[in-house]
């Protein structure tokens, strides 16, 4: 199926910072293996990252998971959304507060997609280390559809480390 080129790889960032943000990210990638004509192929490991945008909120644990997928760009946003309000996800007043879930899709293959619901790549991946670093951690060589290298993106922001929590294995 891995050659399959009705399936897209697709990547997806993970994000919490509410009622235990590790519980929260490790249920929602079991949830992301169970998305209908879709196969999770490769999870990141969890990071505890500080937040960026609004001060005074929890830290966050960010991660990345990989997904080959045959659905359409907005059924698998779709497909996000349903995950995020299964963890009641809610809107407090301030634009980018604390959350249980948070499920961005970073990329649609190398599609370039902006409509009303979607922006793809998701426009901060430029900017983000606790998103770039875990998207090098699945895939050294991985490039933006624009052909930028992710490894330059993560050279060019100020230097910082992100640390993992612990390494995740794949078996069991
Ligand atoms: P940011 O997008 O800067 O990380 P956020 O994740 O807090 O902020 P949300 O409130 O979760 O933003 O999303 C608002 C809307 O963004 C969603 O309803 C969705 O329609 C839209 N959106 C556009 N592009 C994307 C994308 N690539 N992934 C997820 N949602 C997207
Ligand atoms: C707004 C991100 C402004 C960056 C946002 C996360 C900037 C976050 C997350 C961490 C947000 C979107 N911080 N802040 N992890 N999401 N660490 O997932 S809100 Cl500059
Ligand atoms: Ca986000
Ligand atoms: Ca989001």
């Amino acid at each position: 199926m891995l050659s399959d080129h009705t399936y897209v790889l697709a990547y997806v960032g993970l994000g919490s910072n509410l009622l235990s943000p590790v519980r929260q990210v490790r249920q929602a990638i079991a949830e992301l293996a169970q998305l209908t004509s879709s196969r999770l192929l490769a999870v990141s490991p969890l990071y505890r990252t500080p937040p960026m945008g609004p001060a005074g909120q929890p830290d966050y644990i960010n991660a990345v998971a990989a997904i080959e997928t045959r659905l359409r760009p907005l059924e698998l946003l779709d497909g996000l959304k349903e995950i995020e309000q299964a963890h009641q996800r809610t809107r407090g007043p301030e634009r980018w507060g604390p959350r249980t879930l948070d499920l961005d899709l970073l990329l649609f293959g190398t599609e370039e997609i902006h409509n009303e619901r979607l922006t793809v790549p998701h426009a901060g991946i430029r900017e983000r280390r606790f998103v770039l670093q875990p998207l090098l951690d699945i895939d050294a060589l991985l490039r933006l559809p624009d052909g930028v290298p992710v490894e330059r993106l993560l050279a060019m922001l100020p230097e910082e480390t992100l640390l993992p929590l612990e390494e995740e294995t794949v078996s069991e």
